[in-house]
């Protein structure tokens, strides 16, 4: 009997949109290792509902008797787990630079697409979620929501550079690994997923080649975006 694999996803008031940039990691890394899964929609504010997982943040994998949490660990679970999957990693000297992918996705790429859709994530959340969202991504920005809209032209510019290196690698190679995807591409998907997905205005052109990544992407692993 094959298990029923279950990720917890974080949600929008309308529970069919998924915009988390770490859930969209690990659902191209399952669809990367062939494996099915169910999502649970997730609120920011449902923190007892996943307090059984030790965890307070999404994505949540629940493998038959294994729980896991943080989008790292699950990532590297499930390419120990499954290792007859086509790899999420390729070679170490891949395996390592994907450190730096992270890093520099969550410590450059991230903030400069929070700065421009925050304020509309307030606004698409369920009611129950926007006192916290509010008070606590006004605190680690150090400005308020409507500051933020009232600065959205001043902060395109820092979004827009942060995609010159993503282009460019694009235009010379199918991926961001060569020419198959690996978990690299899928960190630097899921926050364009997630700016994507929360925008009130495009950010890419469709013809812009990291859209046409990204569309190759959830095509090759038939996944709707
Ligand atoms: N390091 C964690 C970060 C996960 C994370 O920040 N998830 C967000 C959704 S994108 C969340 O659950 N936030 C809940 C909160 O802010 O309370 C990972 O890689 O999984």
């Amino acid at each position: 009997m094959s298990t029923v694999r279950k990720l917890y996803d974080l949600a929008a008031a309308n529970t069919a949109l998924r915009f988390s940039p770490y859930c969209w990691r690990i659902k191209l890394a399952m669809a990367h290792k062939n494996l099915s899964f169910e999502t649970i929609p997730w609120h920011f504010t449902d923190k007892d509902e996943v307090a059984f997982a030790g965890a307070s943040k999404v994505p949540i994998l629940i493998d038959g008797e294994t729980i896991i949490h943080d989008s790292q660990s699950i990532a590297e679970y499930l390419e120990v787990t499954y290792p007859n999957g086509p790899t999420l990693f390729n070679d170490p000297a891949t395996r390592a630079l994907t450190k730096f992918v992270k890093n520099w996705t969550e410590v450059t790429l991230h903030p400069a697409i929070a700065r421009l859709v925050l304020p509309n994530i307030h606004a698409i959340i369920a009611p129950k979620d926007q006192e916290y969202f509010r008070r606590t991504r006004e605190a680690f920005y150090g400005e308020t929501l409507e500051v933020m809209t009232g600065k959205h032209e001043q902060y395109l510019p820092a979004f827009q550079a942060a995609l010159v290196p993503i282009r460019n690698t694009l235009k010379a190679q199918q991926f961001l690994a060569g020419s198959g995807p690996t978990y690299a591409d899928h960190i630097v998907f899921g926050a364009l997923q997630w700016a994507k997905l929360t925008s009130t205005v495009p950010l890419l052109e469709a013809d812009d080649p990291i859209a046409l990544w990204m569309h190759a992407l959830l095509e090759g692993y038939g996944l709707a975006g």
